[in-house]
């Protein structure tokens, strides 16, 4: 069987590198954005830009969204009839960031309906979307991830977690560890800046032993020359620990590291009016709270 024909919906900050990946590893990609300029350029790629969702999935084996919450994929799929449109045999792949109980039920919903269905977040910013070095955590049966595996792997580093949900479940692990490292990091630049110590020699320091992340060198580098044009926003990094956090007290769990994140994430998206700038710029929330400028 040749390529399968992909259909694409959200091409925001993530969902266009990530289709520009898929059109570069060779497959035929229909792209629709609800925002009709944001998909334009994925033209020049070879993309078939579509005016309306249902004009991108007609013909589609895969159909791949990627779109800010669980509303947007049910409205998508329900409201807008994407999953009526699907047909027989094809695989519905939601790479957006949601609820594990919104991807559950999806997955429900969709199961009488000889769709295959995978929930597969990502994690790795823009720069691993452009990279194609996202970590995709893939919630779903056996038999759909081995049929999606190629598609994925044109975008990053698939691995199967668990049965629908699960992948959505390894966001919110991952996002609570985003969460609390970019916190310390930005008290660990803050703490040395002050102190007088270079900051990007102290990175150069950390770099290979137990304190060093992805984290520490990008973000603690984006702090540190105040570049806060987001990679993933700090809206965005607000609803997944909201997620988190919910997903918590139905486990009857209690997360006291990411519930203080929550709150200063709070702070920053609705009195510092930081919420469309990258997730590092929590540093701007930790200097506000400590009187600097
Ligand atoms: P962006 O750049 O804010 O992109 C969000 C995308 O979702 C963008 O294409 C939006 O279209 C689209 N969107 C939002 N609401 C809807 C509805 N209701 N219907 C259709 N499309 C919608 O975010 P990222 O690319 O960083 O993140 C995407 C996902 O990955 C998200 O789940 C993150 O948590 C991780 P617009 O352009 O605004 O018209």
């Amino acid at each position: 069987m040749g390529k399968p024909d992909i259909a694409f919906l959200g091409t925001g900050l993530m969902g266009a590198p990530m289709a520009a990946n898929l059109l570069k590893a060779g497959y035929a990609v229909r792209v629709w954005n609800r925002t009709a300029e944001k998909a334009r350029p994925l033209a020049s790629s070879g993309a078939v830009i579509c005016d309306h969702p249902l004009q991108a999935v007609a013909s589609a084996d895969v159909v791949i969204t990627m779109v800010s919450d669980g509303a947007a994929v049910c409205d998508l799929l329900f409201e807008l009839q994407v999953s009526k449109a699907m047909g027989s045999g094809s695989i519905f792949i939601d790479m957006s960031s949601i609820k594990p109980a919104q991807a559950r039920d999806h997955a429900a919903r969709l199961a009488g309906r000889d769709i295959d269905c995978l929930d597969a977040p990502v994690s790795g910013g823009t720069k691993g979307a452009k990279a194609a070095t996202l970590a995709i955590m893939v919630g779903g049966a056996q038999s759909a991830f081995d049929r999606a595996k190629p598609v994925l792997e044109a975008m990053g580093r698939p691995v199967r977690v668990g049965e629908a949900g699960a992948g959505q479940l390894a966001k919110l692990a991952n996002q609570a560890i985003v969460a609390s490292t970019i916190g310390v990091v930005a008290e660990a630049m803050l703490l040395a800046e002050k102190g007088g110590a270079e900051p990007a020699a102290l990175r150069k320091a950390l770099k290979g032993g137990f304190a060093d992340s992805i984290i520490l060198q990008q973000h603690g580098e984006r702090m540190t020359t105040g570049n806060f044009t987001p990679g993933g926003r700090s809206a965005t990094q607000l609803k997944d620990i909201d997620n988190i956090v919910e997903e918590a007290t139905t486990l009857s769990l209690s997360l006291p590291l990411t519930e203080q994140m929550q709150h200063r994430y709070r702070r920053l998206v609705s009195e510092l009016d930081g919420g469309n700038c990258d997730h590092s710029s929590i540093y701007l929330e930790l200097k506000d709270r400590n009187g600097l400028s």
